[in-house]
């Protein structure tokens, strides 16, 4: 393949550690690590990373984890085996298959794996790394495709999230940057960051998400859920969700997405963007239930590289793993500015070529097919659009 040049006036640095790729989270769990052996098998392939910085991350420290994450969770998640588990908590060995979610949020969704902490504080490490490349200035986008694990909280592992790299990777470009704004494209909801920068208006938080209350996790994340409701609270009206139906296609999303991002750069004036880029909101997802495209996916990202804010982009969700490995190829080549000279069909030679077969050895497979019909109306999406305008203008200060 063609050698990628690098590209001309900014730097990008890839963060990556293969002892987060080979894990597993149990025989017929939807979150596969080994997403990211495919996603960096393209990405070689196509010859990418001669274009960018690339760092084998270091994994996180305690103190790292702890600086968002209570003590006694973090020590929890580093002794913790699946060996050890019924003997730590004997009142978790009820079910019949398995232990039932009480302690620090484990159980079906959150199980504990071999390796776990290992698995944790490496991608961790990765976001923490990225977010200190931006701070000094050796690159101006850094990315991790092993990040975005946005559900995680304080004490508590949530949706397959144990510790929330995205928080502790915004907890260090506050240190420099006066005001982050965070934005979510995992088909759900974006809680935990949400949680952890409710009360601040130096982190504007905007999630874009399938929600259906009590039926699609998390359940949270209405359009009028805008942060607290207090007047004199600093965090008032510095979250901004955007609630979706299923199968919503490129179009939709682009004009919506488009129509939120650029109004709210304008008025909030972030120094920093950190883009979560779960590829759940694909077409044909296993868990998600939308119609994006690759190229629908990765609009996103151009859109918000568009502004030239130093930007940390992360991984998330995505549950077939081809698809996910395709469309973080791809926003790989967007953010290096190669997405145009990038061949569609997918480089003869490379590892796990086999895998990309069943949609067609291309990295822009059909993925609007007819699985889920549109239920986003026109007016839905004319609606969120003035609720956000309406919300912007409260903090125009
Ligand atoms: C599974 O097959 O909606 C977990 C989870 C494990 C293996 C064997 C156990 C079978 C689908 C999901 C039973 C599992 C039932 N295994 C799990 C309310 C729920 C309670 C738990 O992309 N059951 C919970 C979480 C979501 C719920 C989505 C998205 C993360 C992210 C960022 C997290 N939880 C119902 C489900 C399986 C499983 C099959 C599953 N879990 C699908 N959706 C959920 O935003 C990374
Ligand atoms: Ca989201
Ligand atoms: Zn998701």
């Amino acid at each position: 393949e063609n050698e990628i040049s690098r590209p001309k006036g900014y730097t990008v640095s890839w963060h990556h550690n293969p002892a987060v790729e080979n894990h597993h989270f149990g025989q017929t769990h939807p979150m596969k690590p080994w997403r990211l052996t495919l996603t960096k098998s393209l990405v070689l392939s196509y010859g990418m990373h001669t274009a960018m910085d690339t760092y084998i991350s270091r994994p996180a420290s305690r103190d790292e984890i702890a600086e968002f994450h209570k003590d006694e969770y973090v020590e929890f998640l580093n002794v913790v085996t699946p060996q050890n588990i019924y003997e730590m908590y004997p009142e978790l060995a009820t079910g019949p298959q398995g232990y039932t979610s009480s302690i620090f949020g484990v159980g079906e969704d959150c199980p504990i794996f071999d390796g776990l902490y290992d698995f944790c504080s490496n991608y961790a490490g990765a976001s923490i790394d990225a977010a200190r490349k931006l701070v000094n200035h050796q690159s101006d986008i850094a990315i991790n495709w092993s990040g975005g694990l946005h559900h995680a909280k304080k004490a508590e592992a949530s949706g397959f999230c144990y510790v929330n790299d995205i928080v502790l990777a915004i907890l260090q470009l506050l240190r420099y940057h006066p005001r982050v704004l965070y934005i979510d494209i995992d088909v759900h909801h974006g809680d935990g960051v949400e949680q952890a920068f409710w009360s601040t208006d130096r982190v504007m938080c905007v999630s874009f998400h399938k929600y259906d209350k009590e039926v699609f996790f998390p359940g949270t994340g209405p359009l009028d859920s805008t942060g607290p409701l207090h007047p004199d609270n600093p965090g008032k009206n510095y979250t901004i969700n955007v609630p979706l139906n299923d199968g919503i296609d490129d179009e939709g999303y682009a004009y919506l997405f488009q129509n939120v991002i650029e109004p709210t750069i304008k008025v909030y004036r972030p120094t920093a963007i950190v883009l979560q880029c779960g590829a759940d909101s694909l077409g044909h997802d296993r868990l998600g239930c939308f119609n994006l495209n690759i190229r629908g996916h990765g609009n996103c990202v151009s859109f918000v590289k568009s502004f030239h804010i130093p930007m940390l982009v992360v991984g998330g969700g995505g549950y077939t793993p081809r698809n996910v490995a395709r469309a973080w190829a791809h926003e790989t080549s967007i953010l290096i500015g190669a997405d145009k000279t990038l061949n569609p069909a997918l480089p003869e030679h490379m590892p796990y070529r086999e895998a990309f077969r069943r949609e067609g050895l291309t990295l822009f497979p059909n993925l609007s097919g007819w699985r889920k019909e549109n239920m986003n109306t026109r007016a839905d999406i004319e609606r969120i659009i003035r609720h956000v305008r309406e919300q912007l203008s409260y903090i125009r200060g």
